[in-house]
């Protein structure tokens, strides 16, 4: 079998996060098995270091899955966390979101409202993140054109959707915000946060992300300023590596080459796996 193109990606994070991995090697109960480009990693980084919970960061390489993950997580995707006492496996970036919520409850910030109709409408668009906007994130990445007329068509369809479910997710965020349910950050805005901050990859590779200038504008106005908020944040900075080494891995998604299981998904029109 070919290796896997991502089998030897750069190893290890870079720029700020490289800092943050070598704060967090010294041997913690609680691990987290990652890859430093991984999106579903950052969700659950991103939220450890928000609570400042302890933890020891272990870098894997899921394209080349190391023994030590597949011991924890069968089908060896990252995040895996190895939580403490006795020590059990723990994987599915959402799920492990929530237990974090659960398991650490003096651990503030809490990430999800007190109410519990607040708390559940807030899982609808948690679940609309993983559901709806990362796949079509990922068929207008992976999108090829055709040669011929229609060419750009194809492409500007792929955009298109992909601007409606932002914009559906938007409308239902807190008027002033500037985070998703308001002035803290919460479990929504860790879920797509790792995204929002790849949105690069549509200059770099698929002509512009393209929002509209005119319709909608108050919308888009209530966008940027969730999205200036997220990239303003201390830890989203601290998690992420420099650009270039997240080019080649985001090169293979946009001329669809890429073998990850995410890539292979959504080929086959499967959601996120
Ligand atoms: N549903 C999983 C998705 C995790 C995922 O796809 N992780 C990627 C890296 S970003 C992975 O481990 N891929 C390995 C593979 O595709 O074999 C979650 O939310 O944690």
């Amino acid at each position: 079998m070919p290796a896997h193109p991502d089998a030897d990606l750069y190893p290890e994070a870079s720029g700020l996060a490289k800092t943050l991995v070598d704060q967090h090697q010294s041997e913690q109960p609680l691990k987290l098995y990652a890859g430093w480009f991984c999106p579903f990693v950052q969700r659950v980084w991103l939220a450890l270091e928000e609570k400042g919970i302890p933890y020891q960061y272990i870098e894997v390489n899921p394209y080349n899955k190391p023994e030590s993950l597949l011991a924890l997580n069968p089908r060896g995707l990252v995040p895996t966390l190895s939580i403490p006492n006795p020590s059990r496996p723990l994987y599915e970036s959402t799920v492990i979101l929530e237990y974090l919520e659960e398991a650490y409850p003096d651990h503030k910030p809490r990430f999800l409202p007190e109410d519990p109709y607040e708390r559940a409408r807030a899982r609808i668009w948690i679940d609309y993140v993983t559901s709806r906007i990362i796949p079509s994130f990922h068929r207008f990445l992976q999108y090829q054109s055709a040669n011929g007329s229609d060419a750009e068509t194809g492409l500007d369809r792929a955009r298109q959707e992909f601007l409606n479910h932002l914009k559906v997710w938007t409308q239902e965020m807190h008027p002033d915000g500037p985070f998703f349910l308001g002035k803290s950050i919460s479990l929504p805005d860790l879920v797509l946060a790792p995204w929002a901050v790849r949105l690069w990859v549509f200059d770099e590779f698929k002509g512009g992300l393209g929002i509209p200038d005119g319709p909608d504008r108050s919308i888009w106005e209530r966008w940027r300023t969730w999205l200036g908020a997220i990239e303003g944040r201390k830890s989203i900075k601290a998690t992420t590596s420099d650009t270039g080494h997240y080019l080649p891995i985001y090169r293979r998604y946009a001329d669809n080459t890429a073998q990850s299981e995410l890539a292979k998904a959504t080929r086959s029109g499967r959601g996120v796996p």
